[in-house]
């Protein structure tokens, strides 16, 4: 049997709800960076309710953390983030630049679901920054460096016309976004036919900006969620310059095949390492959070080997 492309962690599941001292009931599509040397993971975790809050988890070697006491973001109470929220804080991307760790997050309310944007310098206190979509936009990365002053992230609106695609945006604030156009759309009869969206924050190679997306396939069973990658132009991130054939990463493990919604790996966060490797982190199932290993080498080479077009 060939190697695989994504080494899973031999201790997956690595979060489960058994190692959050506070009641949930998933603990899943976590950010995870590198902050002061140790790994911060920020997951995101329904309730009861159904409706999710984010916690944090800390780690010295990026595969055996351990969860803090309380919630670090739970649904705010105040003004528009009240109002946006109130249904839940799910999906959360972190972005280091310029010192701050920038965190965008879907925020679910009765008018549908946008992206929050807070920053924090120490995972201890957080500020929210502003909502910068409308309703029904998700999974926004930003790239953790600005591009002729602007900076600029990857989104995936909502469309019935077309399946969902990837886009880009960018904003000389972080406030107020524009110049969006499309990039990459699914292929169809392909492992992402369905939809497409943003997943972990690109990673900076000196081939191109590494993209870990997710795509959907529908089946009589439901919809699988797997893992590809593309790659973009290093000073141009709207051109997409290769997209691999094929996926990553497919549901294998029991717990990403059987959880709180079945056949689901989903990434929202990918750490590089000094030696050419990726830890990548994912969701099982939407119930827990697992890891695996990568050669960003070999992710790059797909890209610009076994390519598809990108739209
Ligand atoms: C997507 C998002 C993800 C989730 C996935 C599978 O639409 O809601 O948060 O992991 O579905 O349920």
């Amino acid at each position: 049997m060939n190697e695989p492309i994504v080494k899973r962690y031999e201790g997956n599941p690595i979060l489960t709800t058994a190692d959050v001292p506070y009641p949930v009931e998933t603990v899943h599509n976590a950010a995870v960076v590198k902050h002061d040397g140790k790994y911060v993971m920020l997951f995101r975790s329904h309730r009861a309710t159904g409706r999710c809050i984010l916690g944090l988890a800390d780690s010295v070697d990026g595969f055996n953390f351990v969860s803090r006491p309380e919630p670090f973001m739970v649904p705010s109470e105040q003004g528009a983030f009240g109002e946006y929220e109130a249904y839940g804080v799910e999906d959360p991307r972190i972005c280091l630049i310029d010192g701050e760790y920038l965190i965008t997050y879907s925020a679910y309310s009765k008018h549908g679901v946008r992206i929050g944007l807070a920053k924090t310098r120490d995972f201890i206190s957080v500020e929210r920054v502003a909502l910068i979509t409308q309703a029904d936009l998700r999974n926004v990365v930003i790239f953790p460096q600005k591009f002729n002053g602007r900076y600029a992230r990857l989104d995936r609106p909502h469309s019935e016309i077309s399946p969902w695609s990837i886009w880009i945006s960018y904003s000389p604030d972080l406030v107020h976004w524009g110049n969006s156009h499309v990039v990459m759309k699914p292929v169809q009869y392909h492992w992402d036919e369905m939809k497409i969206g943003p997943g972990a924050t690109p990673i900076r190679t000196s081939k191109g900006w590494l993209h870990i997306y997710h795509g959907v396939f529908p089946t009589m069973d439901g919809s699988v969620y797997r893992l590809g990658v593309a790659l973009h132009d290093l000073d141009d991130p709207s051109k997409v310059i290769g997209v691999c054939d094929r996926w990553i990463l497919q549901p294998e493990d029991p717990w990403e095949v059987t959880g709180y919604v079945h056949n689901v790996v989903f990434t929202c966060g990918a750490v590089p390492e000094d030696d050419g490797t990726v830890k990548i982190y994912w969701g099982g199932a939407d119930k827990v959070m697992c890891a695996g290993t990568a050669i960003i080498e070999q992710l790059v080479d797909l890209c610009l080997t076994d390519g598809r077009p990108a739209i």
